[in-house]
């Protein structure tokens, strides 16, 4: 890590540490593990968020802590008061929501730690490698270069949960060697047990979530000779379902898990316009594509906001993906149902007994 960022850091004597809007496990574990290390060599640190963690991450160490900006005069004053103010796990200020203007209007020094490509320029001090597997793999590197000692639990589950959850349970291509020293390092210093970690972060589908899967999975089709799948969420399916957009995180993996397909799409239609997630394999990258439509994010992980109607925007993306994917020669545009979904015949004895079950199951809790 830059020299410039080790000192500005250890130097303060108050640090605000704030991260990206809908913040995930890699921008929560790393700020917390920050804030963990920071505060053992006794300096004062606040973590102010434009949006609250996520349901599935808040039983994380620290996370009783944080803070949701809500413009107080009080947050404001902290804000100002600072000496480092540290962005953590994006590339831009803007992307840390409406707590930038309060960031913006403070004298602190600005410290900007990332994985993304193209850092921002205009902080006072940057560690940034967008071959890191994750922001926590960086915040580690800080640690363990200071003073590996400090790990302990809670340092060691929280850069646990931003590598794992960064690096799709270590499967991605960012995952190294070196990535799994780090992990194993930590197994050790904090004495970890992966299972349930795994478990609070994972299991924890709801009901109307799965049933918004289930509506989903039957727009699934594919094109480019299967090269490319793509699902819909429609703003009538999350109504029918009771699902919230919350819900449908990791959707996207399904698309992608099929045979053959080296991208997937997933579009989310809302009130404005639409949420595309783009996730692809290996070396297709995926981040040029996304970032035409005005989106950005990693080669294999990028996503975009596109205003206008659900049809519009799925012929316009889908339709683009010659000019930014690698197709097989002679792939055609053509959008197809996978031919393996077959369509089942049942009997009429296997219809009434389906009707009953599904009749039970309406009593099925929430
Ligand atoms: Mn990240």
């Amino acid at each position: 890590m830059p020299d410039s960022v080790r000192r500005m850091l250890l130097d303060s004597t108050s640090v605000v540490i704030c991260t990206h809007i809908r913040p995930d496990g890699d921008a929560i574990g790393s700020q917390l593990a920050l804030a963990h290390f920071l505060e053992a060599q006794g300096i004062t640190v606040h973590c102010i968020n434009t949006d609250a963690a996520a349901p599935n991450l808040t039983w994380m160490p620290g996370a009783g802590a944080l803070q949701t900006f809500d413009g107080s005069l009080a947050q404001r004053q902290l804000i100002d008061a600072a000496d480092v103010i540290a962005i953590v796990d994006t590339n831009k200020l803007s992307r840390i929501g409406e707590v930038h203007t309060a960031v913006e209007a403070s004298q602190a020094q600005r410290v900007l730690i990332d994985h993304h490509l193209e850092p921002e320029p205009g902080f006072d001090a940057t560690f940034s490698r967008d071959t890191a597997s994750s922001t926590g793999e960086l915040i580690y590197e800080f640690i363990a270069g200071h003073d590996a000692s400090v790990i302990d639990e809670a340092i060691a589950t929280n850069l646990y949960v931003a590598i794992m959850t960064d690096t799709g349970s270590f499967r991605y291509s960012s995952v190294t060697p070196r990535v799994h020293d780090i992990i194993a390092d930590l197994l050790r210093r904090g004495d970890l047990s992966p299972e349930p970690i795994h478990s609070a972060i994972y299991d924890t589908r709801t009901f109307a979530g799965l049933r918004l899967l289930s509506r989903s999975l039957d727009t699934l089709r594919v094109r480019y000779d299967g090269f490319v799948s793509y699902m819909l969420i429609t703003r009538q399916m999350l109504d029918a379902a009771e699902a919230s957009t919350d819900d449908a995180e990791g959707f996207v993996n399904y698309p992608l898990s099929m045979r053959g397909v080296q991208a997937a799409l997933l579009f989310t239609e809302t009130a404005k316009g639409v949420k595309i997630s783009f996730r692809s394999k290996g070396d297709v990258a995926v981040n040029g594509w996304a970032k035409a439509f005005g989106g950005g994010g990693h080669r294999n992980a990028s996503g975009v906001f596109i205003e206008g109607g659900l049809d519009d925007v799925v012929d316009a993306v889908l339709s683009a993906a010659p000019t930014h994917l690698d197709l097989p020669a002679g792939a055609t545009a053509e959008a197809t149902a996978p031919d393996e979904a077959p369509d089942p015949d049942l009997t009429a004895d296997d219809e009434a007994y389906l009707s009953t079950l599904l009749n039970l199951q309406s009593d099925s809790p929430q």
